[in-house]
């Protein structure tokens, strides 16, 4: 072969993989996940469990047994090494009407409700030993992705805050897709689980761009 067949040929290969990848790719993570790819940054979608949001909305200020909330420090004191932790997502205003709490001075936007608190300190009383949390997050917001993210690094977050803390040593303890806003009064819920050791402090944050940069976020304590 000539060297402009062979780089015809070569072309032919490369560029035939590469468009057949992404719906290969596509099928077999649909329908849970989609994946869309911006400079720098992938936005990764979940399109899985639903809960309706009128009965997720019953949930929002509820508090196990082990909790202690303290509106007044806007801080919960998780007395377990088990904690199911479920986690809203949602405009600052809406947070506010259903909490009857005002949203810390830091947060701007969009914010998380835990234990029927608007971005509140967690303080886990593990007594040094490591904590096993099952984290549920529902998305209420009906406008707006948001993801619920743990991370070793403290604010300010920058508006791309996802490619940054990649980069950045410690970055994510553990990393989740994007739900999708809620739509049709069902909301988007995704679950899974991690675990915190030894005396810590880490950071709960939405990575879709400008969330965190707006103050969604808060803080944990390992005690
Ligand atoms: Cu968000």
């Amino acid at each position: 072969m000539k060297g402009p067949a062979v780089i015809a040929l070569v072309l032919t290969i490369v560029i035939g993989t590469t468009l057949l990848a992404y719906p290969l790719m596509l099928y077999f993570y649909e329908p849970i996940y989609n994946h869309a790819s911006y400079p720098g940054y992938t936005m990764m979608t979940y399109y899985g469990k639903t809960v309706p949001v009128n009965e997720a909305m019953m949930g929002v200020v509820s508090v196990p047994s082990y909790v202690k909330v303290f509106p007044a420090n806007d801080t919960a004191v998780i007395n377990s090494n088990y904690v199911e932790l479920t986690v809203y997502a949602m405009m600052g205003s809406m947070a506010e009407k259903i909490t009857g709490q005002s949203m810390p001075a830091y947060a701007h936007g969009d914010v998380f409700v835990i234990y029927g608190l608007i971005n509140p300190t967690l303080v886990f009383d593990a007594g040094g030993r490591p904590v096993t949390l099952i984290i549920t997050v529902i998305n209420l917001d009906d406008d707006m992705y948001h993801n619920f993210v743990l991370t070793a690094q403290s604010p300010p977050y920058s508006y791309m805050v996802g490619p940054g803390m990649m980069a950045f040593s410690g970055g994510f303890i553990e990393m989740m897709p994007y739900l999708p806003p809620a739509s049709n009064g069902n909301a988007y819920t995704y679950s899974y689980s991690v675990q915190l050791q030894g005396q810590n402090t880490f950071w709960y944050i939405c990575t879709y761009p400008g969330h965190a940069e707006n103050g969604m976020y808060g803080e944990i304590v390992i005690e």
